[in-house]
């Protein structure tokens, strides 16, 4: 019998410290194999203070990265501590960790290296309106063409990355706006890696003020299309080898 995989549960933490102590103690319950690593960078509450009084590991860092870097430094944590796998998971409650079995699961199943926890797949009833709707509509179309299979949230933060993945986004994960979604899958994809999708339900926000507000919507649309094409533009990466998944990078 093959040992399960070491999975590592990345929460990319910016100013949280309302939401953390219940998003892991549900994290811990619904997976207790699963390790955590909580990434702050320049958060100006108690973020860190709370994940490390909840006991799990943290990277504080010393200023604001975004998302990306803030994910990136988690695949380097998790590729220099032997990981098999990452399972990105934001820190405000909306990703239900009962679905992380679920993607270790799919993953095993289907040999995917990535896989994506997706809105708008028959699961929930979670929505975007307006211009947000319309471009993460035109990016799922155009993603899904390019991987090969159907994908219907490519903007989804919760994401398991598999052996392959880590090695991949320990050395390339771009820090730029979307480029912690759109852009990594394009990176994946132009790597060899393949990427699946399960349908997960969207819970609203544990604590704190959500992000989205019209104007905020249509800065979105622009700025997701200049992500795309950003991406498709990048030359390809370098294929990933057995030695990445070896070397600590
Ligand atoms: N480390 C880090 N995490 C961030 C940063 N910006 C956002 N996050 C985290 O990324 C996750 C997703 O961010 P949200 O602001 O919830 O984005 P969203 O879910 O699209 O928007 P809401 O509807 O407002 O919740 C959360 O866990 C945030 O704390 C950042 O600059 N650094
Ligand atoms: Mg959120």
């Amino acid at each position: 019998m093959t040992a399960p995989p070491r999975v590592l549960a990345v929460l990319p933490a910016w100013n949280e410290e309302a939401s953390l102590p219940l998003v892991l103690e549900e994290l811990r319950a619904a997976a207790p194999d699963v390790d955590v690593l909580v990434v702050s960078d320049g958060s100006t509450d108690r973020t860190v203070a709370s994940a490390r009084a909840a006991g799990v590991r943290v990277l504080d860092l010393p200023i604001n990265l975004g998302v990306g870097g803030a994910m990136r430094a988690g695949f380097k944590f998790a590729l220099a501590n032997g990981y098999d796998a990452v399972v990105q998971c934001d820190a405000d409650g909306q990703h239900d960790p009962l679905d992380i079995p679920r993607l270790v699961e799919v993953a095993a199943e289907t040999g995917a290296d990535v896989v994506i926890g997706a809105r708008f797949a028959g699961a929930g009833d979670y929505s975007a309106r307006g211009p947000r709707r319309w471009a993460m509509r035109l990016l799922s179309t155009v993603l899904s063409r390019l991987v090969g299979t159907t994908l219907t949230d490519t903007t989804s933060g919760f994401k398991l990355s598999g052996p392959r993945a880590v090695a991949l986004f320990a050395r390339e994960y771009p820090a730029e706006y979307l480029g912690d979604t759109i852009e990594a899958l394009v990176i994946a994809h132009r790597a060899g890696l393949t990427v699946h999708q399960l349908p997960v339900v969207m819970r609203p926000r544990a604590a704190g003020e959500p992000s989205h507000s019209p104007w905020r919507a249509g800065i979105f649309l622009a700025r997701a299309g200049l992500a795309l094409a950003v991406a498709l533009s990048r030359p390809t990466p370098r294929p990933t080898t057995t030695h990445d998944l070896v070397t600590a990078a």
